[in-house]
């Protein structure tokens, strides 16, 4: 890497780091607190714990991280390097997104901001909280910036070329991000902000959640494809394999980016206000957005094959055992891969609208998303960082802490089943989620729950001791480790077979984006129209704090 790029990179990864170190304490707090363990004084509330969790690991631990990420993909496959007009902009965006972190940060830690991350009126944060969040956003937008530029420059000069599938793949996702973040920054900018500076008296509750969710599920492939990209494009190369297919992956992202987004209705299944015939449709297009995962899993297992059988593997499943399973870089992403199969099938279950019934709005939900962003996303971001980190700054990945990053690797596994399990059979229990009940212990409600609680809050001393080591492990890798006199390996992978020419139509953006555009127009204008024209009594903002 060069210099600017190098420090670029590391100054996104940075920030990340410490909102994961805010977000572990916090989680393990307020999971110690909903299960009993401790009691806080009353001014340290249970929902301003939550909300610092939500808010650092879910938006800014994993922004920061991916377009730390995306940054240093790009800047390696298309020539080397980031030229200065993308750094600007990249810089510029990063500027955004830590005065919005740390506003942020300032809102929830004096409690003026006590809304969880998905900050749903009527309820009312200091308009400081969501001027914060605005930020953040156009801030990450601008990180997109410099990814489109530095792109574009390189089709240009390699006209009638397929790029680099990094490259390709990190354009796809931040114009998902982009299309997807339109829906929030509406909400924020002319319902919230103005709710929130007291301009105006009462807020469209059903509008606000719908533009939030029309944000709030693309939002989760934003999370969820740099670990696509890590599993399709760099994990090939760390387990001496070659990639399965160069279209296929392609195809997969551009699927993600037509039908991830016109599915938010599928997060508002329970509520009035929205006709049955749309959230039907909204079920329908869910079970299509599993498709690309389905193809990644067909892909992944196509390539961990290959892998193990050029390497002499004979035999149904000898394969298996040439993967490298001592290498962190590949072990950590793959216990991702194992937890993110009960995940998916968690999320068919709330995509299908009857089941959704049962399971909307109980700790159910919240165990899926452990076991989604929380296990699958967060193992795989562990696996780039014990390469990135070193890579950039040209130290060695040591084998002690390759050996403390696969046990910290484990730590958190069996912490998010701990976790994660019993969150799914509490919410079959009808346990609610975001609720603090430990006050209730004599009620007779909760008595089927109780035997899960000290479980779930074990599951926090697991998780935050797993996130100090890798935290640890980071330092060292950053600081301390010993220098290479080579430059690190950034590891890409080669398409196997390559007589298989890519189709340039998948490198076509407007023709896809103009068709996520119809796709969302269908779903979206009668139910927006609707709810503009017909408004539910809308009500007046409730200060949270
Ligand atoms: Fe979800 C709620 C539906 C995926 C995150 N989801 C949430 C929330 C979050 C979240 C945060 O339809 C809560 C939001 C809130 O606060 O209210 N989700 C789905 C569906 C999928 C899905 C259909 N979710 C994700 C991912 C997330 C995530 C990914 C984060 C990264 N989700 C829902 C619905 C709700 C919801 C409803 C609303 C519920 C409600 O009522 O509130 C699908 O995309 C899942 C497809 C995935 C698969 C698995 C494929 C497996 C792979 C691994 C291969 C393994 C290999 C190795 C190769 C079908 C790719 C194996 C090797 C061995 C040896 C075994």
């Amino acid at each position: 890497f060069e210099r600017g790029d190098r420090v670029l990179v590391l100054a996104h990864l940075g920030v990340a780091f410490i909102a994961l170190l805010l977000g572990a304490a916090a989680g393990m707090l307020q999971g110690l607190q909903r299960t009993g363990y401790i009691k806080w004084p009353d001014a340290v509330g249970y929902y301003q714990l939550l909300t610092l969790h939500g808010v650092a690991l879910a938006l800014i631990f994993t922004t920061l991280f991916i377009i730390g990420f995306l940054l240093a993909g790009t800047a390696k496959t298309l020539g080397g390097r980031l030229h200065t007009v993308d750094r600007v902009w990249a810089w510029i965006g990063w500027i955004m997104m830590v005065v919005g972190t740390a506003m942020g940060t300032v809102s929830i830690l004096n409690n003026s901001a006590t809304v969880l991350y998905t900050f749903y009126a009527p309820l009312k944060a200091s308009p400081w909280f969501y001027v914060a969040m605005a930020l953040v956003v156009v801030g990450s937008w601008l990180g997109g910036v410099a990814i489109f530029t530095a792109y574009a420059r390189w089709r240009r000069q390699h006209r009638g070329q397929v790029s680099p599938l990094f490259a390709y793949m990190s354009v796809a996702t931040m114009i998902l991000w982009i299309i997807a973040t339109l829906g929030v920054a509406i909400e924020v900018l002319f319902q919230l902000i103005p709710m929130a500076f007291g301009w105006v008296p009462r807020v469209n509750v059903e509008l606000s959640r719908t533009l939030f969710w029309y944000f709030g599920h693309p939002l989760v492939y934003f999370w969820l494809l740099p670990a696509y990209i890590y599993w399709y494009v760099n994990i090939p190369q760390i387990i001496k394999g070659k990639l399965f297919s160069d279209s296929l992956p392609r195809l997969t992202f551009v699927l993600f980016i037509l039908y991830s987004i016109p599915v938010g209705f599928h997060h508002q299944f329970n509520e009035p206000g929205i006709a049955n015939g749309w959230k039907i449709l909204a079920a329908a297009l869910t079970l299509t957005v599993v498709v690309p995962s389905l193809m990644t899993v067909f892909a992944m297992f196509a390539t961990f094959e290959m892998a193990g059988r050029a390497q002499g593997a004979t035999g149904r499943f000898a394969w298996l055992r040439k993967l490298p399973w001592k290498d962190v870089r590949f072990f950590a992403p793959f216990l991702g891969m194992v937890m993110f199969i009960p995940g998916g099938a968690g999320g068919v279950v709330n995509a299908s609208y009857q089941l959704n019934q049962v399971i909307h709005n109980t700790l159910w939900v919240t165990g899926h998303f452990h076991m989604t962003l929380s296990s699958a996303v967060t193992l795989t971001f562990f696996g780039i960082a014990y390469w990135l980190v070193p890579a950039l700054t040209n130290r060695k990945l040591t084998w002690r802490v390759n050996n403390l990053g696969i046990f910290q690797a484990w730590l958190w596994f069996i912490g998010m089943l701990l976790n994660a399990i019993p969150m799914h059979i509490v919410g079959l229990l009808g346990e609610p989620r975001r609720t603090a009940f430990t006050t209730y212990n004599d009620n007779p409600v909760v008595q089927p729950w109780l035997p899960y609680w000290p479980v779930m809050g074990m599951s926090g001393i697991f998780l935050f001791l797993s996130i100090m080591l890798f935290l640890g492990a980071m330092i060292y890798l950053w600081w301390f480790a010993p220098r290479l006199d080579t430059p690190a390996e950034f590891p890409i992978g080669e398409v196997k077979d390559k007589s298989h020419p890519t189709p340039m139509i998948l490198e076509r953006w407007p023709l896809w984006i103009a068709l996520t555009g119809v796709l969302v127009l269908i779903v979206y204008t009668v139910p927006l129209v609707d709810m503009i024209q017909t408004p539910p009594p809308s009500s007046p903002p409730i200060r949270s704090w």
